[in-house]
């Protein structure tokens, strides 16, 4: 069965590749080369009038096949509906969300002219996976069609609950395009029982609590909490040790003796970037001493600049950043710094492995890769802690973290002390569980569970098992104490080198660059 992936943005792979391609677009370029297949989507390119023609590049056995926009579909279908209607609204944000009729207009066309292009594309066997929230009734489209294949959605983000998705106008005639999937994967159990809870609601449909029949449908809705490639980022932070010019020598050079907080985020509303630099100032105004002795780095660059609310954020950043380091900071000691640009993979694990906490704490994330990066890239020796939003979706597998609510910052202050003063004995205990658990659900598992449900072949309890999803996030920082990782794959020695939802629910080379080329651009 031959696979075709479908996703808003899609890179052709070039002699850049290994720069721009990361953990999921190498999976997924991975999962095409077995079977053979078809990479679709955008181009990332805008052109004049009304582009309709499909470049197709071929690598190997994959096809991609790309088309561009115009500057109307950018700006209604791209930034309009997907940026600033959905991505707010699944993120609990309904005070950012902006819904205009025309952009929702544009969204279902740019779905329509997808659908078309890719029909006369697919083949009658294959099987087709589409990514996230732009292209929700692209199945919808595809089955007017006449296309009878089994297609597959996984959606990245938070799915929030059928109160929260109704504000949305329209919206139970957008849902309803959902029944056209015969599987739809979500980060974590709450996100599946949202939308059967949605789709049942809204839609009228009847659920048996793992699949939801509307009309002559049926479609199945599970967990599937997406992972990274811990081995190659793993590698890439013990690298990052021994090699001379690397921006972790550069850090530990600038830093001395100090030890370091980190942040890696878009700068993204949804990551909670601000109300971090203002919990780790409340942290240095409670615990005095603890001035001069440790940095914060936040490594944010821009994303979607041409979004106004995401305009504001830079510049309120700069501003909170700015204030608590002329109230805080010393001549001798900078409190906080921003650096607002995107970083190689490998520079990135050099600053994981460098940092005494990761400080991850989104309002609302669909999985959040950075926490599992974080762990990925420590020193299974001296590891650091790692503080979570409960609100992350990774939260509800790694309950080793320091778990906190990222609206309270003081509760967020104290997890940093905690964090910063844990025993080198309790932070290797917390940090093998955690890596274990990371270790058993990377990318190649995920990839693996999801094409074998869509393919109709049933995962083995023992693999969803190894997913450790676990019922609701544990809230507190101190309550985080007990995970229930399956211990399936421990961190090596450096010396030497799931469940459906609502009530019933391979290897590589070291990584390249973000993903977020694949989701995110
Ligand atoms: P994102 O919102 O992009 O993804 P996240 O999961 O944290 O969020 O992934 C960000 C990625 O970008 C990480 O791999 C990180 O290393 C990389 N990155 C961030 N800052 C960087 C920098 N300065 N330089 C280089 N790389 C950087 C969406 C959803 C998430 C979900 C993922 C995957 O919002 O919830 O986990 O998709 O499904």
């Amino acid at each position: 069965m031959r696979l075709v992936v479908v996703s808003n943005r899609v890179t052709i792979p070039d002699r850049h590749e290994k720069v721009m391609a990361g953990g999921l677009a190498v999976a997924l370029r991975e999962a095409l080369e077995q079977r053979g297949g078809l990479w679709f989507g955008w181009s990332g390119a805008v052109s004049e009038g009304s582009p309709t023609q499909i470049r197709q590049v071929q690598h190997g056995n994959v096809t991609y096949a790309v088309t561009d926009l115009s500057e109307a579909e950018r700006q209604s279908y791209y930034l309009g509906f997907s940026n600033r209607a959905l991505w707010p609204l699944m993120h609990y944000r309904l005070g950012l969300t902006e819904f205009q009729r025309s952009d929702y207009m544009g969204y279902l066309g740019v779905n329509r002219r997808f659908a078309r292009a890719l029909a006369g594309l697919i083949k009658p066997d294959d099987l087709i996976w589409i990514h996230d929230y732009h292209l929700i009734p692209l199945a919808a489209e595809l089955r007017r069609r006449g296309v009878t294949n089994r297609i597959g959605y996984f959606h990245h983000i938070p799915w929030p609950a059928a109160e929260v998705i109704d504000a949305l106008p329209f919206s139970a005639t957008l849902i309803r395009t959902m029944a056209a999937y015969d599987l739809v994967g979500m980060q974590t159990e709450v996100d599946a029982r949202n939308l059967i809870g949605g789709l049942v609601s809204l839609c009228g449909g009847r659920t048996d609590g793992r699949r939801v029949r509307l009309g002559s449908r049926e479609t199945s809705v599970q967990a599937f909490p997406i992972g990274i490639d811990v081995e190659g980022f793993r590698k890439l932070a013990a690298a990052s040790v021994r090699q001379a010019a690397t921006p972790l020598r550069a850090t530990r050079e600038s830093l001395g003796e100090r030890k370091l907080v980190i942040g890696v985020d878009r700068l993204d509303y949804s990551k909670g970037i601000v109300q971090r630099l203002e919990a780790f100032g409340e942290f240095l105004r409670n615990h005095p001493e603890e001035r001069g002795r440790v940095s914060l780095l936040q490594v944010a660059p821009p994303s979607r600049s041409d979004v106004p609310e995401y305009a504001e954020l830079d510049r309120q950043s700069d501003e909170v950043a700015g204030r608590l380091n002329a109230q805080l900071g010393e001549f001798d000691w900078t409190p906080i710094r921003v650096v607002k640009k995107a970083y190689s993979r490998k520079a990135l694990a050099g600053f994981y492995r460098r940092a005494q906490v990761g400080l991850v704490t989104p309002m609302r994330d669909g999985m959040n890769l950075v926490a599992k990066e974080y762990i990925a890239a420590q020193n299974p020796a001296d590891p650091g802690v790692l503080v979570l939003s409960r609100f992350a979706g990774a939260a509800q597998q790694m309950g080793e973290a320091l778990i906190v609510n990222p609206f309270d910052s003081h509760e967020v202050a104290e997890a940093i002390r905690t964090a910063l003063a844990m025993p080198k004995t309790e932070r290797i205990r917390r940090f093998e569980r955690l890596y274990a658990l990371i270790a058993a659900t990377d990318i190649d598992w995920w990839t693996r569970q999801y094409l074998l449900a869509l393919s109709g072949d049933k995962p083995s309890a023992e693999t969803l098992a190894a997913g450790g999803l676990r019922k609701e996030p544990r809230a507190g920082a101190r309550r985080a104490g007990r995970g229930e990782a399956s211990a399936a794959s421990s961190p090596p020695s450096e010396a030497g080198v799931g469940k459906m939802s609502a009530g019933s629910r391979g290897k590589r080379s070291a990584a390249g660059g973000s993903h977020l080329a694949l989701v995110r651009p």
